[in-house]
This record gives C-alpha cells, structure tokens and sequence, in this order.
C-alpha cells in the first residue's frame, strides 16, 4: 500500500474494508460510472469481460498524446525519451506488481491470449515434439485451450485435460495422475475461471509439477484485478495477464517469464524493434524484453496501464479482495433467494463473480431484461464452451464485481431478476 491508501481508510462493518465513503471516493474515480443506460443509472456488472477506467488511466493515456508522445526507443530527440522513460516507467511498475525479479522479465504484447500463444509458439516450438504432452484443464478459457491445440496439430503432441468437480473444483488426485501418466512438457492452467469463479491452488499445483520438472503457465487474466500475485512466491514459468481487465486501456497484454527460459526461447514474431543487428544474411536478436516486442507496441496504452496500477495500490489488493469477497458472498445469499436460480460454481475458494442459469428463461433474454433495467451482465458462454458442455448447459448469464460495486447494487441485480420471473410468469 502507499500513501494514498489513506484516501481509503474507513471501514463498513459488512465484512468489507471500503466503508461507504472509500466507495464513494472510488466510484467518483471513474467517470462512465455516472453514466446513466435506457434513463436508469448504470449498473456495471460485466467486469469479468473487461473493467471501467479510473479517470487516471484515462488522464494518464490522454496527457501521453497531448504532452510527449512519439515512438519509443528510437529516436534521440526529447519526446522519443520521455515517452521512452513512461513506457519502461509502466514496465517497471509492472515488475513491482507482479514482484519479478528483473524487468526484463516482463514482456508487453497485445492481451492475455497473445501472451499465451507467444509461449504456445515460441516455448511450445522449440521444446513440444509428437508424443508429447500438453496438460491443460476442464475450466479454461479458450485462449488456454485453442493456442495449445494449434501446437499439438503442429507438432503431433497430445492435449490432456484435468477434470473438476460438479462443485467447480478441480480434481487435483487426477491432475496428479495425468502429471505421471505421459511426458508433459508444459502445464497451462487459469488462477481464477471467468466462467465459474473458481480460484485454483495455483502455488500447489505449481509445485506438483516442478516436482516432475514441468514447466508452468498460469493464465492470470481474471485474478490480477482481484488478489495480489506474487510471481517468485508462485514460482511459475509464466504468467499471462490483459491490462483492460485490471483497470487500463484495452490492447496491452503482460507476459512474466522467468529470464533464463525467456533467454533461451525464440522470438515469437520478427520485425523492427527486437534486433541488434540485421543483414541479408543474418539476425542478431535484441536483449530481453525486446526481443519479444516487435514493431511499435501501444505506447500511450503501457503507460495508462501503469496509471491503472499506481490506482489499484493506492486501494490495495488486499482491502479489494475482501471488499469483493464481501460482496460475493451477500450476492450468492441474495441469488440463492430466488427460485429456479442456479449458480454454477460452487468452489470454496472462489472470487469476483456469479454465474447463473434461471429455469425457464434463456441467458440471453436475461441479459436483455436486465439492460433495459441498466444493468450490464454477460450472457452467453463467456469463452468456455468446455465448461458448459461440462454442465450441459448453452450459456449461463453472469454478474462480475469489480471494486467499486456496491451492495445496492447487487440489491438491484435480485430485484430485476425477481421481475424477469414475472415476466415470463414463473
Ligand atoms: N475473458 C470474459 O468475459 P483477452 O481477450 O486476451 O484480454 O483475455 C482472454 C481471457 C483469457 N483467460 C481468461 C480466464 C479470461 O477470462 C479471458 C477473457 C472475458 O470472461 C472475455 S471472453
């Protein structure tokens, strides 16, 4: 925490450290939250698909381009330094983050799933062969499964998934099982599903496949905005996460990799900006990270993500994990009041959202009820199809909280869908 984590400082006595004024405070924070949908006050539940801004994110993008902009790493002149100094100034923020070692080992690229298929590629390519295996799970999210599909077509490795339970927890005797029964060369799970709110035991899972001298990628994409992560503490190889879901602009991804392996990979794409020294002949590749940043990156992007950073400790992970834990957990009582209403997702340790099915009503309609109410969720499969193949469901309408979601808010959810049932006269 630093300095401005004093700006939020009163406590709520409903289980969440953010009282009402800490609310208050932060909702003023973000502008669209005063935005009003079909003449009723936004109600933004769809934090999980991607979060509103802070107006310091938006600030920090908008005085990049009026004050210094230029391309980085290029030119001599003062705005190519300035913007040079933001750029690696956001990388460094990153690094403090995620607690990496170096910041070398943090690479931008354009989202979660391009920070995947960059170790599907470049990792993947160089170290996956026929007859090996990629180890996966049931719950994750198509950017976990698609890259390491198009691997496994390339290079004749097989694609093994981990189960998990009716509850959404996965089965870790048969994650241990499939560890040993083949040679996985990588595992790749998600920390927290979008689909069902699970969050994984990603130090001990990490740790059973070191045990086996496996490697790791964890996809962070949902948990970065919602608990601290420590990546040497985690010890992964990888860790992939998308700036627009952690408050920042969409458009900028992060990969952490641990040096060495980074060192010792290929570059993922070829082009201006991740070279030493070209000839006809040859190409001699630039240090890490730039070696894996190729062409101009979203520059005004990285340093809004570092602005959204510099927002989020202000806060402290810490007080919103528990505001939003708080919050899930009087959501989850309020949902379960309802008839007909299913959350799907039962894990112990969950986080940050509630998925649901309502008897007799499609997801979709749901959706569109709740909109006309100015209330935004998600409807649909949310980019897990696995999952709801799992359940035998089509889609699941979902509710995601971000920190500045408020009780109220969640009041407004149940009553719009106790209204939904009585439109379709259940
Ligand atoms: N999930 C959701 O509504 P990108 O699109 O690359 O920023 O993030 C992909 C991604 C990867 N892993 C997980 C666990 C995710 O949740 C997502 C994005 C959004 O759930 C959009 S589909």
């Amino acid at each position: 925490m630093n300095d401005m984590s004093a700006l939020y400082s009163m406590t709520s006595g409903t289980g969440s450290p953010l009282g009402e004024l800490d609310i208050a405070r932060i909702r003023a924070d973000v502008p669209i939250l005063r935005q009003q949908v079909h003449g009723k006050p936004l109600i933004y539940l769809d934090n999980a698909a991607s979060v509103q801004k802070p107006k310091a994110v938006i600030d920090a993008v908008s005085e990049c381009y009026t004050g210094y902009y230029s391309n980085i790493h290029r030119g001599v002149h003062l705005l190519s330094e300035r913007s040079t100094a933001a750029y690696e100034g956001a990388r460094g923020k990153v690094r403090a983050f995620l607690n990496a070692a170096s910041a070398r080992e943090i690479i931008f690229t354009r989202n979660t799933t391009e920070s995947i298929n960059l170790v599907a590629s470049s990792f993947g390519g160089s170290r996956v062969h026929a007859g090996d295996e990629v180890l996966i799970t049931g719950m994750e999210h198509h950017s976990n499964i698609v890259p390491w599909q198009l691997l496994c077509e390339r290079t004749g490795a097989k694609l093994k998934v981990v189960p998990f339970t009716d509850a959404g927890e996965l089965i870790l005797e048969e994650y241990e099982r499939l560890l040993d029964s083949g040679p996985v060369r990588l595992v790749a799970f998600v920390h927290l599903s979008n689909a069902l709110g699970t969050l994984n035991p990603a130090k001990q899972m990490i740790d059973l496949a070191h045990a086996r001298g496996i490697p790791v990628l964890v996809d962070g994409a949902q948990s970065v905005p919602h608990l601290a992560v420590d990546v040497r503490e985690l010890d992964c190889e990888f860790y992939a996460f998308s700036a627009h879901k952690i408050y920042g602009p969409s458009g900028v991804g992060v990969l952490y990799g641990k040096q060495a392996l980074l060192e010792a990979m290929p570059p993922y794409q070829g082009g201006g900006d991740m070279i030493s020294l070209v000839t006809f002949e040859k190409t001699e590749y630039a240090e890490l990270p730039n070696k894996f940043e190729a062409g101009t990156p979203n520059i005004a992007g990285v340093i809004g993500l570092g602005a959204a950073l510099d927002w989020l400790n202000a806060i402290g992970l810490d007080r919103v994990a528990a505001h939003e834990h708080a919050l899930l957990e009087y959501a989850t009582a309020r949902l379960d009041e309802i008839p007909g209403l299913k959350i799907m997702g039962a894990a112990r340790d969950k986080a940050a959202l509630a998925a649901f099915t309502l008897e007799g009503v499609h997801p979709h309609d749901i959706g569109t009820i709740l909109d006309r109410e100015g209330i935004a969720v998600r409807a649909g499969h949310h980019c897990a199809q696995p999952v709801m193949q799992r359940y035998g469901v089509p889609a699941t309408a979902r509710a995601s909280f971000a920190v500045y979601n408020t009780r109220d808010e969640v009041d407004a959810l149940v009553a719009a869908l106790w209204k939904v049932k009585e439109m379709f006269d259940l």
